[in-house]
């Protein structure tokens, strides 16, 4: 005995002296503070948008729209900590103020605010109450201030940034902890003003005076996560759809940036650590509207964005738009905690517990290939110096059947792998997994998912990186099948197609309004439906058993109806084709469109699309809408720049046969307006 516990503690003693003489690899610069680090283990957290705009159905408030009209009738920020927490989200950021410039805490920079409104009698103060809630249930707690303030009459001048900063200085000095403070990029011009109604430019890259604001949030708050601005820790993901690019690269430049949709991806030789935050709102819209209360995310939708978000090493930000009683709709947060469970049941057992790991080369025992799996963040296998690949193979405990692979990289070296693949054995051969993304970068979190395989050996080959490797966690699992809701559409043709979104299920469907069963008329082929009225469609799993959530399509006036007048061009047959990723772009000089129905309609209003092709540009800002030369609606399409989904526009009932859209504004003043899709509404 005491012969083997000498032998043991020589062993020991050798192994610890090894461990000594292996050096960790040299870190790959950028790489991220600790505080960074701290965030990218957040992964999920929720956005709330609440203010004036809830109650008078905008998305952004001209700054004109009375404090009067702000009135929750039973405001209860527990019940949103309560269900974000539900839903495993780990914080929560507030609107503290949008673009009206309405403040929801008891500001003494400016009157609009929560002081002159019903609530509580002037009395109230939702960041205090918010910030309180987060506090009782353990969540942290973010604000939001818009720098664009479309009510203030300075807005422009030295002046106002002052008391931006004030307003600023009013919230991290009062408020917290903070993880997260956001500055709003937009600055769309256009504003009440307070009064003087006009257009007004800025640099937001020297008047905002970024540097300050960061130096005071920082003196309050040293970890926070500064979004926007100048001088920013992380970064907009460049779309505001909830999804990063499969390459994912934390490092980014801005000064490289020659389109902001390059975030997407971030950028491999960037210079800074600025990790990806998706945001995107459970429904269309960032604010409350009942016309969206049936367009909550699908379930589908929702886990996919979380694979192509938390999946592709970026952080989720999912906005829950409060409604008008001041509480989360139940749609929403019923929605919000089966996205949840449905992924904590996804990633439930990991198959890789307790199996054997095995490396291609390591640097040293110390950072052996079993670092992989156990379960202590902080140890990796990494490669020697100046060897950039390897391949580490999982022995599973049984035959296992498989279907997502997550592998994490230890950035606090920096990230480094740039291309990886996987295989599986079968009857002693390798055969690669067919991942449904590409497999690229890895980072802070990699999710791959692929059709499963059964296998008792998993490889991962990475095949090049920026150094040596550092991978600090692989886990494996076996995720149920979720059947995804199937796409509707009517083309030109006057015919709906309905698309599934899984291979091997059947689409069932009813065109009379009622709810499809797997029982409904099986769909076969595209069928013509030349009039009004709504299809709906599940996809049907035989083999699971299970279908899909129903997606339902309202069809108004057919495609056929439509003639166009102007512009006598082809290509304008493409707005009515039901597919948004054809456009048309009216003629430069005349940003007009105008249609023929083929008899009287009573319209109530209209849908425009904007091209949904990737970096496509002319999206129309600002509009009127004429019927039989009569204007019968004028507006904006707030927030299209940043998330260009289709709007939607309503006005009172009028009869009639020609409608005119005249375009009044495109985004960034280019000159010609594209149109994805257009359709009327009618009664
Ligand atoms: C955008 C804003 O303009 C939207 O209204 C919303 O607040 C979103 C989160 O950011 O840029």
């Amino acid at each position: 005995m005491k012969h083997l516990n000498t032998c043991f503690i020589l062993g020991l003693g050798l192994l610890l002296a090894s461990c000594k003489d292996t050096p960790a690899p040299t870190p790959i610069l950028p790489v991220p503070t600790p505080a960074q680090v701290a965030w990218h283990k957040m992964e999920t957290y929720a956005f709330v948008h609440f203010g004036l705009n809830t109650f008078n159905d905008l998305e952004w408030g001209y700054g004109n729209t009375p404090a009067s009209t702000f009135n929750p009738t039973d405001l209860d920020c527990d019940q949103w900590v309560r269900t974000i927490k539900a839903a495993g989200l780990k914080g929560v950021i507030l609107t503290a103020k949008h673009h009206d410039g309405f403040c929801l805490w008891p500001t003494e920079t400016t009157e609009y605010s929560i002081k002159n409104s019903p609530w509580k009698n002037g009395q109230g103060d939702m960041v205090r109450e918010l910030s309180d809630a987060c506090r009782k249930y353990g969540l942290k707690f973010g604000i939001y201030l818009s720098p664009w303030d479309r009510n203030s009459a300075n807005y422009g001048t030295p002046d106002y940034v002052k008391k931006f900063h004030a307003q600023m200085h009013e919230l991290v000095s009062n408020y917290g902890p903070l993880f997260e403070y956001w500055f709003d990029g937009a600055n769309g011009g256009n504003g009440w003003y307070g009064g003087a109604d006009e257009t007004r430019s800025i640099d937001p890259a020297t008047y905002y005076k970024y540097e300050e604001a960061r130096d005071t949030i920082k003196a309050y708050h040293p970890d926070v996560m500064i979004f926007g601005g100048t001088v920013p820790d992380i970064r907009w993901i460049g779309n505001e759809e909830g999804w990063a690019g499969d390459t994912q690269w934390c490092p980014y430049s801005y000064d490289k940036e020659t389109n902001y949709r390059q975030s997407q991806w971030g950028m491999e030789d960037g210079d800074k650590w600025l990790g990806g935050e998706c945001d995107v709102s459970i429904r269309p819209g960032w604010f409350y509207h009942s016309r969206e209360d049936h367009q909550v995310k699908s379930l589908a939708k929702l886990v996919d964005l979380y694979y192509r978000s938390v999946g592709h090493n970026a952080n989720f930000l999912l906005n829950f738009p409060v409604a008008l009683n001041g509480k989360i709709s139940p749609q929403d947060s019923v929605r919000a905690v089966e996205w949840y469970q449905t992924i904590q049941n996804d990633l439930k057992t990991n198959l890789l517990k307790g199996c054997y790991a095995e490396a291609s080369n390591t640097r040293g025992r110390k950072f052996c290939a079993h670092n992989a799996t156990d379960e202590n963040w902080d140890s990796y296998w990494s490669t020697e110096d100046g060897i950039h690949s390897g391949s580490l193979t999982f022995t599973l405990t049984k035959l296992s059947e498989l279907n997502r692979i997550l592998i994490q990289e230890y950035i606090p070296l920096g990230q480094r792998v740039r291309s990886f693949n996987i295989e599986y054995e079968q009857n002693g051969h390798w055969i690669p997994v067919e991942p449904i993304d590409s497999t690229t970068t890895v980072g802070y979190k990699r999710i791959v998912r692929f059709p499963t395989v059964k296998t008792e050996k998993i490889r991962i080959n990475f095949t090049d990186a920026r150094g040596p490797l550092c991978i600090n966690n692989v886990e494996a699992f076996l995720a149920p099948a979720i059947i995804t809701e199937p796409v509707i559409s009517r083309n030109l043709k006057d015919e709906v197609t309905i698309q599934a979104g899984d291979q091997g299920s059947e689409i069932h469907y009813t065109t009379d309004g009622t709810e499809p069963t797997k029982d409904s008329p099986f769909y076969k082929a595209p069928f013509s439906f030349a009039q009004k009225g709504t299809v709906k469609a599940i996809a049907y799993d035989a083999t699971f058993q299970k279908s899909s959530p129903v997606s339902s399509k309202i069809f108004d006036i057919p495609p056929h109806s439509y003639t166009v007048v102007f512009p006598k061009e082809e290509s304008t047959s493409r707005m009515f084709d039901g597919n948004g990723y054809t456009a048309c772009y009216l003629p430069k000089g005349k940003q007009e469109l105008i249609i023929r129905l083929d008899k009287e309609y009573a319209i109530r209003g209209f849908l425009y699309t904007p091209n949904q092709q990737r970096d496509a540009g002319g999206h129309i800002s600002n509009y009127q809408l004429f019927i039989d030369n009569k204007k019968v609606a004028e507006g904006e399409f707030s927030n299209i720049k940043a998330n260009p989904i289709e709007q939607e526009v309503y006005f009172p009932v009028v009869k009639g046969q020609q409608v005119k859209l005249v375009v009044t504004r495109i985004v960034d003043n280019q000159k010609q307006a594209g149109i994805g899709e257009f359709s009327l509404i009618t009664e």
